[in-house]
């Protein structure tokens, strides 16, 4: 490993979009070699913010080698249909990049890299509330950041502007998945900026049955194993509603959408889905009553107000007792 005693490292969180994405055009101009990086266990927001950049950079600069990075994808045959590149995304990289692209990891571990992979510079962009700019201490590292933005896409849809770029087809619909998404097709949109930009989007090409399809809806041979899911539901005194689906043979995209399906009992405070990867478990939580990006962030994980995530070695029964306390 490359020592860097002599180097002190600058993180520099930037708020203004249009200095910020400057920043970005100069230090793209001098790279050769770029890795676009979403988060682990990708949402739709992520993956939209990494294709939506990686059409943007195609179209406005000329030989640039672009990668597209993510630790856990899987083939998809349902976000294809929206976003065209998202079979493109590999889990692999090569071991050095002039500059690293992150779209909302929150923190640097969530972005999965390998420890050996050397980079120049790193660009973080994110809106989670539980952005965590101290892991990125150790890094050349440029953020934008605007917890405002209810999707990464809509900061995005800002860079385009800034950078005069003609946003294209597959650009827009990049934009509107990360938005419909997040906001769970404005079920719980709060600010208007996202309604002026999907109003300024959406055309006659954009055809949101589509969008539905991709994020809300099952297939009939799933049938079975949704019911076996709210089947085994448990309530914790009424209030907290634990859905596991550790063993559930779902695909990681369709796992995620049960966050969003199950989530249909007025009188529960706190939604915990408990899935798992390999030997580590993923925890989701969503609430409309507690600021759940608090939990998460104690479990180093990321997230928002109503809907954050976090992923531990540690049993459900463990991090269930921790959570019965922090909300007390
Ligand atoms: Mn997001």
């Amino acid at each position: 490993m490359e020592k860097r005693l002599f180097i002190t490292f600058m993180i520099t969180l930037n708020k203004n979009i249009k200095k910020f994405t400057e920043e970005l055009d100069k230090t793209i101009r001098e790279s050769k070699k770029i890795l676009l990086v979403s988060h682990i266990n990708p949402d739709p927001d992520t993956l939209g913010s990494q294709i939506a950049l990686w059409h943007v950079i195609k179209l406005k600069y000329k030989n640039k080698k672009i990668h597209l990075y993510n630790k856990n994808i899987e083939k998809t045959k349902t976000l294809k249909e929206i976003l065209d590149a998202v079979n493109y995304i590999k889990n692999k990289t090569d071991n050095f990049y002039d500059l690293i692209i992150g779209l909302e990891p929150s923190n640097f571990e969530r972005l999965g890299l390998k420890k050996n992979l050397k980079f120049r510079k790193i660009f973080i962009i994110d809106h989670h509330l539980t952005l965590n700019k101290e892991s990125f201490k150790n890094y050349d590292c440029t953020i934008y950041f605007d917890p405002k933005k209810e999707a990464c896409t809509e900061i995005i849809y800002d860079i385009c502007k800034v950078l005069k770029v003609n946003i294209s087809l597959q650009i827009k619909k990049a934009i509107i998945l990360g938005i419909l998404s997040d906001t769970v097709f404005l079920k719980y949109a709060k600010s208007k900026l996202s309604f002026k930009i999907l109003y300024e989007l959406i055309d006659e090409n954009i055809n949101l049955r589509e969008f539905n399809k991709a994020l809300l809806c099952f297939e009939i041979k799933d049938y079975k194993e949704i019911i076996k899911i709210l089947k085994n539901a448990k309530f914790l005194k009424g209030r907290i509603a634990i859905f596991n689906l550790a063993n559930s043979k779902l695909s990681n995209e369709k796992r995620s959408m049960i966050y969003e399906f199950a989530r249909f009992l007025r009188d529960v405070i706190l939604y915990i889905f408990i899935d798992k990867n390999q030997k580590i478990y993923e925890y989701h939580l969503r609430s409309d009553y507690i600021d759940v990006s608090r939990i998460s962030k104690i479990f180093n994980g990321g997230g928002h107000k109503n809907a954050a995530a976090f992923n531990s070695p540690l049993k459900p029964k463990k991090i269930i007792e921790q959570i019965k306390k922090l909300i007390k």
